[in-house]
């Protein structure tokens, strides 16, 4: 009878139907009758998958028609989120998958929900990962990416009693529609054991490395999917497979635990995502990691090149190597072992071929954050590797010295480092190894060649080139806000759906009535959608019509998410004092994750949770203020938060947020940024104008400076009576009536040191918030802002990044959109 009631599907969408039917009864092997969400959800993606392996065929054999050059991408994190109706929206799907379910009584948007988040990164890196991947197959290049399957991505995170908690999310749990195992193609991954030496017919030596263990690094293959469909690259990603399953003779002796030991050890390389954001973690299983995946991808590149093209001297010119930041360093050894061990090629040659196909992308600067490893720990797991290095580092401190390099210098740009018991330095490195290392926004750039990288640019001028980040206009704006993608098509045409520069288009529309009304409404909508998820998820009720403040990433201290509760406090501490004035009502959001074993960031997590307490309860505030912290922030959590965002805190010391990708995905939904003079915030205020951004605080070069002629914080608290007020309320317990000690370390640490400059910028930052609550007050000024915000963010797509890296790093060639 229900069936009866059922809108018809016609056409595309019919046909899509009994697509779907088909892979419910015969792949899923449910009967619609029984079928439940999950397998609904399951059948509506091997569907589209169909769509997109035909697609993903013909782009394959186009590559291997044409014999040109490939692209690959080497991360240890891909933050690639849901897929469903990202690969919908490229093939142009959306609504016919729409209809077709309609039509046996299933809502897309409802199962879309259900589809879990591939959460395989921890945060900016790793999503910058996956925006390259859809761009490069948009912008027509031939690329794979490589990566670990993790079958635990990043943890969950809970929120109890206001602490973050971690759990694993199990990402797998209902298998994974998009993969492709491919038990074929493994290859085997060795480490430790010892290097035999010996002599070759000319008197060279040849050297053997015997390792002690192997493990097998088997494919699992995922399409990447550009826009339009227009290409289809791969996506390979390896699991870690132990070559003896089961040691027989131990459970045949009846120790049948025992006998899976080696088994468990070898596949705990793909086990877990290490939850470290900005901070190398020194694990030996976290260097087999990086190992690993280097190792099999590079063996998988060599393999594919020889099948190809015969000549291994010939790589170069066939295959770009991108390696996202240090985590796969050590394929600069690597390669040179394969070049040299195994295919004869000599030093010189090798050294050539390596560099001429490697690249680097730095993307911290923090000191803390350049990976270095133990020589011990190298010499013992990669024994050869070592040797290489050694051998690289030789050559290189002889041109040091020949070019007159100062033992200082000699000092900095080796890749051992010599003042911390001895340590490898997978920056150098990579540097070393490299035709080109890009940093990822132009001050950041600048900065490493003043800095990490000071002494290594003097002896290879012209190899640091910038490449500013970008994101996919699809995900970002097309797929997480389609009202306002509708908006624009009705207003402004397609073109900027091929080319998101054509965005510009818009400006004319900025200052019209008819406009900012039709735009308000979309944004009203998306910020009615995350209010109720606000209130299923936390239970908080806000209006939709107050100002939507939002700060979500990883939580550090140099992201200085502790300025800005410190900020709503002195807020909340004014609208007291003050009721009777004209306060622009605000909600405040939050959401991150903080690495697990991060305590000063875990008590961040717990202030804002106790301040929200506070404040959202204080009848005084009369809900002129709410404060939330949104749990277990991830890329599917962004998709609704950005959209309904009307300001966006992008305020991290100057000099520390490498670039920022966040402040670009709120920009393009047309927030207004407020921000540090950090990063891509630089370039953002370049696009959209001053008088569209916020900008305040230190700059770089003055935090610099303040830093080498040394302050004191309580100078600055000093100067404050805002600041010392909420200080003196946090540190005594205003916020923590059962435990007045809890924030008092916090407090203590902004009192002595400060590390991150949150006291210097304070009052900048309150100040500029009460520019932004004026002109909030000012519905058409803010409007006509953002909307030349959206107008002018098509510049930070990945797809102008991406261009980028093919004409000036990789050398390959682009095509149109079309
Ligand atoms: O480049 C992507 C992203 C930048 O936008 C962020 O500013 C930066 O913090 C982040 N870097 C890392 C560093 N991790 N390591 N190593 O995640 O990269």
């Amino acid at each position: 009878d229900d069936a009866a009631k059922l809108p018809e599907a016609t056409g595309e969408a019919r046909a899509f139907r009994d697509l779907i039917l088909a892979k419910l009864t015969y792949a899923v092997g449910k009967d619609p009758i029984v079928a439940r969400d999950h397998d609904w959800l399951r059948a509506v993606s091997l569907a589209l998958r169909d769509h997109i392996v035909d697609r993903w065929m013909a782009t394959t054999r186009g590559v291997y028609r044409m014999g040109g050059k490939r692209v690959y991408y080497l991360s240890l994190e891909f933050l690639i989120g849901r897929l469903l109706k990202d690969g919908l929206n490229n093939l142009g799907l959306v609504a016919t998958a729409r209809e077709a379910l309609a039509s046996v009584g299933v809502d897309l948007d409802m199962i879309a929900e259900m589809e879990p988040d591939a959460a395989l990164g921890n945060g900016g890196l790793g999503r910058l990962a996956a925006c390259f991947m859809e761009s490069m197959a948009t912008v027509g290049i031939a690329a794979y990416g490589y990566g670990i399957r993790y079958e635990n991505g990043l943890f969950r995170q809970n929120i109890v009693d206001g602490w973050q908690t971690e759990s694993p999310e199990n990402w797998l749990q209902n298998g994974n529609p998009w993969e492709f195992p491919r038990r074929e193609v493994a290859y085997e991954v060795g480490f430790g054991g010892a290097v035999e030496a010996s002599d070759g017919w000319d008197g060279s030596a040849i050297h053997s490395w015997k390792p002690a263990e192997t493990v097998l690094a088997v494919a699992h293959d995922t399409p990447a999917v550009g826009w339009r469909g227009n290409r289809v690259n791969t996506l390979r990603l390896w699991s870690a497979r132990s070559l003896d399953p089961i040691s027989l003779d131990a459970f045949n002796a009846g120790d049948h635990i025992g006998a899976l030991n080696d088994r468990t050890k070898v596949e705990s390389i793909s086990r877990v995502l290490y939850p470290a954001d900005s901070t190398p973690a020194g694990q030996e299983l976290r260097l087999r990691q990086e190992y690993f995946f280097t190792s099999s991808s590079l063996q998988d590149i060599v393999r594919r090149h020889l099948q190809q093209h015969r000549d291994i001297k010939t790589l170069p010119s066939k295959a770009a190597i991108q390696l996202n930041d240090t985590h796969p360093a050590i394929a600069v050894a690597e390669l040179m072992r394969i070049l040299i061990d195994i295919h004869g090629v000599n030093w010189a040659d090798a050294f050539a071929i390596t560099r001429e196909t490697i690249s680097y992308t730095n993307h911290t600067l923090l000191p803390e954050a350049l990976e270095t490893w133990p020589v011990p720990l190298i010499e013992r797991l990669l024994p050869r590797h070592m040797q290489i290095i050694y051998a690289i580092n030789a050559r290189v401190l002889t041109e040091a010295r020949e070019s007159g390099a100062s033992d200082a210098m000699i000092a900095t740009v080796s890749i051992i480092d010599e003042s911390h018991g001895r340590r490898v330095r997978m920056g150098n490195l990579a540097f070393v190894g490299s035709h080109k290392v890009n940093g990822v926004s132009a001050l950041h750039s600048e900065l490493m060649k003043e800095t990490v990288f000071r002494d290594l640019n003097t002896l290879f001028p012209g190899r640091i080139t910038n490449k500013t980040n970008g994101i996919t206009p699809r995900r970002w704006l097309m797929t997480a806000n389609p009202g306002l993608t509708t908006l624009l098509r009705e207003t402004i045409g397609d073109a900027y759906l091929d080319d998101a520069e054509k965005l510009v288009a818009l400006e004319p529309y900025a200052k019209d009535a008819a406009f900012q009304e039709a735009f308000a409404a979309v944004k009203h909508a998306n910020k009615a959608r995350l209010a109720k998820v606000l209130q299923q998820t936390v239970g908080l009720r806000v209006d939709p019509s107050a100002m939507f403040d939002v700060q979500i990433k990883r939580i550090h201290e140099y992201k200085r998410q502790l300025l800005n509760i410190l900020e709503t406090i002195a807020l909340y501490n004014a609208i007291r004092a003050h009721p009777e004035k004209d306060w622009a009502p605000r909600v405040k959001i939050f959401a991150g994750k903080a690495a697990a074993s991060y305590t000063a960031a875990k008590y961040v997590i717990k202030l804002i949770n106790d301040v929200a307490k506070v404040v959202n309860s204080d009848p005084a505030v009369r809900n002129l203020l709410k404060v939330v912290f949104m749990p277990n922030y991830n890329v599917s959590l962004a998709e609704v938060i950005i959209p309904a965002a009307d300001l966006s805190e992008q305020i991290s010391t100057a000099g520390l947020e490498a670039s920022g990708t966040g402040n670009m995905k709120f920009g393009l939904n047309g927030a207004l940024t407020i921000g540090t003079l950090d990063g891509a915030n630089v370039e953002m205020k370049e696009h959209v104008g001053d008088e569209n951004i916020f900008i305040f605080g230190l700059k770089a070069h003055e935090v610099e400076e303040k830093k080498r002629q040394g302050r004191n914080p309580a100078d600055a608290i000093a100067a404050s009576p805002a600041l010392a007020e909420v200080l003196d309320a946090v540190e005594s317990g205003v916020f923590s009536p059962t435990d007045r000690e809890r924030h008092r370390g916090t407090v203590q640490a902004l009192r002595s040191s400060d590390w991150f400059f949150v006291t210097d910028d304070f009052d900048a930052y309150a100040a500029m918030q009460r520019n932004v609550d004026a002109l909030w007050a000012n519905k058409a000024a803010w409007r006509e802002k953002s909307i030349l915000n959206v107008a002018r963010m098509g510049w930070f797509s990945s797809d102008r990044t991406i261009r980028e890296y093919a004409d000036e790093i990789w050398g390959v060639q682009t095509t149109p959109v079309e």
